[in-house]
């Protein structure tokens, strides 16, 4: 067993982590301690068991056996293994987009009662921009067209998948030179099972080519239909202010906690709790009302369009249960520990799954369709309703929460930062030309128990906006730097350098944006697509002052993500380790070489110092590059003067 130690950097956590024991709920962490040691062949990526001739493995020592049974080096299964974290992740995401772009075929058809287009300006400026007609034509047409080209790209054999067209043309270029430009999503994925099958591909450099095609095939195709659609289908995220942390539940009240991925449940589920039926029965139960709240990437997306509270993220899940108060958590798919369905024995809560993908044992199923989707919410919220008498034991909601302006979609940043009429990413170029903001960077990714919760997010995101650096956030990540009070724009005159200070009081905006969930970094690309069209930054993602990190990362789904990233241009510091480092010819293709193949290329490091001071030097490099390092006085340009800079 490990020395105990402070699980948490967030107070609430530790608390709840407390009362969980008392309850002998058992949490992750507690199952964390019981893995230790964990298995040091995996941390390094140097295990195999792609075939029963093995399992093998590589002594990293070199003195045991340097190859597999069949002969693969430690060069070759650390390529097969990070590639196939990859299909993965890219599988979860694309997958998402696939029933997300189900949903909204049949919602244009008008075959999904409930689901209907909210935002018809996005529709059509997305299918023109993808090459559907959108002249004259009837917005139900427009959006039967999209909704077929975005379930094509999962089945489509040659070719590029359309959404790539939105990105930068150099980067296209780049794609098509490497022989990384996607081709279709589920093709790509199924290319890494087959090239990482015994006896296929043994050749790491071409291996990992394969890993940034099916990436890139997730970052600009799977995810962003997913996130494209989803936003024309639920409106397009706008600015709320919301609240964060478990203290949002409310004990007189009957509390739905929804978990997961995909919104067209959780938009539904919003709809059932305000049904006045549904809040008279829960009146008549004793409640005073029905309280909604989110754990994870399903609490971003509602968080992002209805200003519902977050109950918290990936860590916290558990925690949620033992307040005593949650009479239901509804999952869908992915980050769902099924160690919770032994969580809820300690309470009263039903857990209840509802996509036929993710059963869980212990849990109730009341399967989800996109054909009767309110129907079925009804029947989960007042499933939760009839719960609120069930509840045994004390009581613990702890006082802790804190307020965040979350819904910084990268149309609004537009908005946001040119007005309705200019709208442009010029003027966040210009700021960063002028050095009031020295780059950008996105924080992302997930909650991982080797190291203490939320403190390496927030560690890192206070020393980036300290330097000026503006940042965009999703996931877990978001929620993490939400609950340190770093999303309001009063954060700024705490936390922000000089300059980013000085926009954040011009524009009124938080110094660190929450752009939304895991799918959602399809944002982040096209906000950097957006910023090399604004011109003055170079003509590629890569020349920009940028850098991503996911500094507590712990699903394939992060691999995937900081795949596309960097092969979208992106230098991007992974905490926690790399289950890489077992091969140095990996290592220097991920942490070297990609730079000139895919114009980003990978780093890892242990501490938030070490992280931001990477990404701090990366940003100051490219500046140096672009002739931008010395701070400008600021120049009032005219017309004229704007197109000739541009
Ligand atoms: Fe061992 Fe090769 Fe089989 Fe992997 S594929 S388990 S290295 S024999
Ligand atoms: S939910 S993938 S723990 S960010 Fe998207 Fe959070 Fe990571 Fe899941």
């Amino acid at each position: 067993m490990m020395a105990e130690r402070k699980w948490s950097v967030d107070p609430v956590t530790n608390e709840l982590y407390e009362v969980a024991r008392e309850q002998g709920m058992e949490t992750v962490w507690d199952r964390y301690q019981q893995q230790q040691p964990q298995c040091g062949f995996g941390r390094l990526g140097i295990c195999c068991r792609n075939c029963f001739m093995g399992p093998c493995r590589i002594d990293p020592f070199g003195e045991g056996a340097q190859k597999g049974v069949c002969g693969a080096t430690a060069d070759t299964i650390v390529a097969r293994n990070f590639i196939r974290m990859v299909a993965g992740g890219a599988s979860a995401h694309s997958d998402h987009g696939r029933d997300v772009a189900t949903t909204f075929l049949a919602a244009a058809k008008g075959e999904a009662p409930g689901y209907e287009i909210k935002d018809e300006r996005k529709l059509r400026q997305v299918a023109a921009q993808v090459g559907i007609e959108v002249e004259g034509r009837d917005t139900k047409d427009i959006a039967i067209d999209l909704g077929e080209l975005a379930l094509a790209q999962f089945g489509q054999q040659e070719g590029e998948v359309a959404f790539t067209a939105l990105a930068p043309e150099k980067v296209r270029e780049r794609w098509r030179r490497e022989g990384i430009m996607p081709r279709g999503i589920d093709r790509e994925i199924v290319e890494i099972m087959h090239r990482t099958h015994i006896g296929v591909g043994a050749d790491p450099e071409n291996i990992l080519r394969q890993g940034s095609r099916a990436a890139l095939a997730d970052g600009w195709g799977g995810s962003m239909i997913a996130t494209t659609l989803q936003d024309i289908l639920f409106g397009t995220p706008r600015p709320l202010p919301a609240e964060i942390n478990l203290g949002v539940l409310k004990p007189d009240n009957v509390n739905i906690v929804v978990h997961g991925h995909e919104p067209t449940l959780s938009e539904m589920i919003v709809v059932a709790a305000e049904d006045p039926e549904l809040v008279k029965l829960a009146k008549e139960q004793g409640a005073k009302g029905i309280t909604l709240a989110g754990i994870c990437c399903t609490a971003n997306e509602v968080l992002m369009r209805h200003g519902i509270p977050v109950a918290g993220n990936f860590l916290q899940q558990e925690l949620a249960l033992a307040t005593g108060v949650v009479d239901a958590m509804i999952v869908d798919v992915q980050c769902i520990m099924p160690g919770l369905a032994d969580s809820k024995d300690c309470v009263h809560t039903r857990l209840i799954t509802t996509s036929p993908k993710a059963r869980i044992p212990g849990a109730t199923h009341i399967q989800f369709s996109e054909h009767h989707a309110l129907e079925v919410a009804k029947e989960i919220v007042k499933t939760a309703v009839l719960n609120f008498k069930n509840r045994r034991g004390a009581v613990h909601v702890p006082a802790g929460k804190t307020e965040l302006v979350a819904g910084f979609s990268h149309e609004y940043i537009e908005y946001m930062l040119g007005g309705r009429f200019r709208g442009s990413y010029w003027v966040l170029n210009d700021n960063i030309i002028g050095g009031r903001i020295r780059g950008v960077a996105g924080v992302v990714g997930c909650n991982n128990p080797k190291v203490t919760h939320d403190e390496v997010h927030t560690e890192l995101v206070k020393e980036l906006i300290s330097n000026d650096v503006l940042v965009v956030q999703t996931g877990c990540s978001a929620l993490a730097c939400a609950k340190a009070g770093l999303m309001v724009p009063e954060a700024a005159m705490e936390y922000a350098g000089d300059g980013l200070r000085e926009v954040c009081e011009t524009t009124g905006m938080p110094p660190v944006l929450h752009a939304g969930s895991c799918v959602d970094n399809s944002r982040i690309l096209l906000a950097l697509a957006k910023m090399v069209e604004a011109g003055g930054l170079g003509e590629d993602i890569a020349d920009l002052p940028a850098a991503g990190a996911a500094p507590e990362w712990m699903s394939e789904k992060a691999i995937a993500i900081g795949e596309y990233v960097v092969a979208s241009g992106v230098f991007t510091v992974f905490g926690v380790g790399l289950p890489v480092t077992g091969s140095s010819e990996v290592s220097e293709l991920l942490f070297e070489r990609y730079a000139e193949s895919r114009g980003g290329r990978w780093a890892v490091a242990e501490s938030s110092a070490a992280m931001a001071a990477m990404m701090l030097d990366h940003i100051n490099e490219r500046r140096r590059t672009l002739g931008i390092d010395k701070k400008k006085e600021r120049v009032l340009f005219d017309m004229a003067a704007r197109r000739e800079l541009r």
